[in-house]
């Protein structure tokens, strides 16, 4: 089994410091965020970017100030932004960061319910996005939210509207009105997927840390940070991303899996070495 992938979920664009007060919002903020996640064992930061006043923003230029902060410090994490954003943005507005040129970042697949919210990712806003990340030579995390997502973005694969092998998906169960975070649909996702490709869970919620430890056995790698999460147990907030990213770390050793290095994650993800 290869190394354990871990990515950190530093902001997310909903969570906020009236949730958990180590939520980051400004450049200072996420570069200690990403930094703690780092040091604690994450390869792959999933960025999302804040005004300095917490209010979610998808533009490029935020997206090139924090990324550029983060890169200095760490120069080797892998970086993946956000083209989900936040609900009720526009397609044009979430596909600023593709402009930067990032390794990877998210595609997101599929319209579902979020919370009180609509997640809007109707067919076309779903080509323009493959079409945005094929010229850009972006490979796409597929965050499926929904069991039918899958579906929807193996056929576009297959159409070649969206790029294709080895595809790297992301299944994020347990948001309000979406797949729940149980084992027995984590398994069912796992193999509907094609073989060759990689997968990372995300569960939301108290389901953090219970869908990580089968994601761990199962061979997948596993996604937490303050974007789905602000507890460290029952009850206990979090401090930092790091500590979240030390539970898993901690989770995966005494199962007997290491952690993957950025360099590590990079060939997993069959992305271009650094050198
Ligand atoms: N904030 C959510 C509505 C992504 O990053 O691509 C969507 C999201 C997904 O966070
Ligand atoms: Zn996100």
């Amino acid at each position: 089994m290869e190394k354990l992938i871990i990515t950190a979920a530093i902001c997310g664009a909903e969570v906020t410091k009236a949730n958990n007060p180590a939520v980051p919002y400004t450049v200072e903020e996420m570069v200690n965020e990403a930094r703690s996640a780092y040091n604690a064992g994450a390869a792959i930061i999933h960025v999302h970017v804040r005004e300095d006043d917490g209010t979610p923003t998808q533009s490029r230029e935020r997206f090139r100030v924090v990324m550029d902060a983060i890169r200095r410090e760490l120069p080797d994490v892998i970086m993946i932004p956000s083209t989900g954003g936040a609900t009720g943005m526009s397609p044009e507005e979430r596909l600023q960061p593709t402009e930067l040129f990032p390794e990877m970042a998210t595609l997101d697949c599929g319209t579902c319910n979020f919370g009180d919210e609509i997640f809007d990712n109707t067919m076309p806003t779903m080509r323009a996005f493959g079409r945005r990340m094929i010229e850009n030579g972006i490979k796409p995390e597929y965050e499926c939210f929904e069991m039918g997502h899958i579906d929807t973005i193996l056929d576009m694969a297959r159409k070649g509207e969206v790029p294709g092998d080895p595809m790297q998906f992301n299944f994020v169960l347990g948001v309000k009105g979406c797949t729940p975070a149980t084992v027995q649909n984590l398994v069912w996702m796992v193999n509907a997927i094609p073989a060759g490709s990689t997968w990372t869970s995300t569960g939301v919620g108290r389901a953090a840390f219970t869908l990580a430890a089968p994601t761990i056995v199962m061979g997948g790698n596993v996604r937490v940070g303050f974007e789905d999460n602000i507890y460290l147990s029952r009850g206990v907030k979090a401090v930092s991303n790091g500590e979240l990213v030390e539970k898993v770390v901690r989770l995966s050793r005494e199962l007997g899996r290491e952690i993957a290095s950025p360099e590590e994650a990079r060939r997993i993800l069959s992305l271009k070495p650094l050198k």
